[in-house]
C-alpha cells in the first residue's frame, strides 16, 4: 500500500515542501519563504510575475521530489562528489504571500516593508520570491528596518544580479516607484553606503547618462556578464563579496532571473540575449552558499505566463535552492 505523497505534484505547495507557518512562529537563525506576487512595478516591459511566487513553490517541490525516491533520500552530486540529504528538520518555513494591493504600489510596499521588517526582527532570514524587481525596496528597506530594530546599528551590504542595473532616479514614465529604480531608492538608506553596493551581470545597453555618471563618482563595484564569462562565476561572487562585505554587518542579494540568457531563460519581463548561461548562474549561486554575511535573498521577474515550457521557473527554483544549500541540506558521509 503507498503511504505516502509524492510531493513534485500532489498535496499543497510550499518552497521545498517547508512546512507553513505563520510570522509569528518565526524564531531565531530561521529561513523564512515569503511570496510578493507583484508586477506593478513594471513600465515599459511585459507584466506575469506576479505568478511568480506559486510556480516557484511549484517547481521546487520537483526536486524536492527528486531526493523523495533515491535511497535513503541522498543524492551525490556527480562532479563536486558532494552527498546531500535533506535535513530531517530545516529551520525553514514558508509564510506564504504578503498582502498585496494590486492597484497601489505604495500600499503593497507599506505591507511588505512592514512583513520582511517582523521576519527579520524575529531573527528570520527573508528569502523573498518575487514578483518584479520592484521587490527589492520594500525587501531592503524591511530589512534595514528589522535589523534596526533589533537593536543594532546595521551597516549593510547590497548585490544586485541582473542584466540591468536599475539606478534610475526616475523612470521617463512611471516615476520614482518601479522597476527599473527600486536600487537607487534602496540606496537612500542610510544605512547602507554605495562602495558597499555591487552589480553583477549586466550586460547590453542598459546605462544611461545619469546612471553612469553616478557609478563613476559613487565608487560602485560593476562586473558584467562579459566579466563572468572570462573570470568565471566563483571568482567575480568572491570580489563583489569583498565589495557588499567590507565592514558591514550584513548582506542583501537580489537576483532577477533575467540575467540569464533569454535561450535559458525566456520567462521574463525584458528578455536578453547577451547573458550569462544557466550554468554561470548556478555557478554563482553555489559560490554564494559559502556567505553566512547572506542574511536576505529576494529572486524576481519570472514570469510564468512568458515559459510555457517552465524552464525559467525550474531555474529560478534550482538557483535558490543552490544559494541556500547548507540551510536546506546536511553533506553526508557515504563510504
Ligand atoms: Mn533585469
Amino acid at each position: 500500500m503507498v503511504d505516502r505523497l509524492i510531493t513534485s505534484y500532489t498535496g499543497f505547495p510550499s518552497f521545498f515542501n517547508a512546512p507553513i507557518k505563520e510570522t509569528e512562529q518565526v524564531v531565531e537563525g530561521m529561513t523564512v519563504v515569503a511570496g510578493v506576487p507583484i508586477d506593478q512595478g513594471v513600465v515599459i516591459g511585459r507584466p506575469g510575475a506576479r505568478y511568480g511566487p506559486r510556480a516557484i513553490r511549484e517547481a521546487s517541490m520537483l526536486f524536492r521530489g527528486a531526493y523523495e525516491v533515491a535511497s535513503e533520500n541522498t543524492l551525490r552530486d556527480v562532479d563536486s562528489g558532494l552527498w546531500l540529504r535533506p535535513k530531517d528538520a530545516p529551520n525553514i518555513s514558508d509564510i506564504g504571500d504578503f498582502h498585496i494591493n494590486p492597484t497601489d504600489l505604495r500600499d503593497t510596499t507599506k505591507t511588505v516593508i512592514q512583513g520582511v521588517s517582523d521576519i527579520v526582527k524575529r531573527g528570520g532570514m527573508p528569502v523573498l520570491l518575487g514578483g518584479d524587481h520592484y521587490v527589492a525596496y520594500p525587501g531592503f528597506a524591511g530589512f534595514a528596518r528589522g535589523l534596526s530594530e533589533r537593536g543594532s546599528n546595521p551597516r549593510l551590504g547590497y548585490l544586485h544580479i541582473d542584466s540591468h542595473p536599475d539606478f534610475r532616479d526616475r523612470h521617463g514614465v512611471g516615476g520614482k516607484y518601479t522597476h527599473g529604480t527600486q536600487a537607487r531608492r534602496l540606496s537612500e538608506d542610510a544605512r547602507i553606503s554605495y562602495k558597499n553596493m555591487a552589480w553583477v551581470g549586466l550586460n547590453g545597453s542598459v546605462i544611461d547618462p545619469a546612471q553612469h555618471r553616478i557609478f563613476q563618482t559613487g565608487g560602485m563595484k560593476v562586473m558584467s556578464a562579459k566579466v563572468i564569462r572570462e573570470q568565471g562565476p566563483a571568482e567575480v561572487v568572491k570580489r563583489a563579496m569583498e565589495v557588499v562585505a567590507d565592514s558591514t554587518d550584513a548582506v542583501y542579494v537580489t537576483i532577477d532571473i533575467d540575467v540569464v540568457d533569454g535561450s535559458e531563460s525566456p520567462g521574463t519581463g525584458a528578455t536578453v540575449f547577451t547573458g550569462i548561461t544557466a550554468t554561470e548562474f548556478l555557478g554563482m549561486m553555489e559560490a554564494l552558499s559559502a556567505y553566512d554575511i547572506i542574511k536576505a535573498v529576494d529572486i524576481c521577474e519570472v514570469s510564468p505566463p512568458l515559459d510555457p515550457t517552465e524552464r525559467t521557473v525550474h531555474l529560478a527554483a534550482i538557483g535558490l535552492l543552490t544559494l541556500l544549500t547548507p540551510r536546506l541540506f546536511d553533506e553526508v558521509d557515504i563510504d
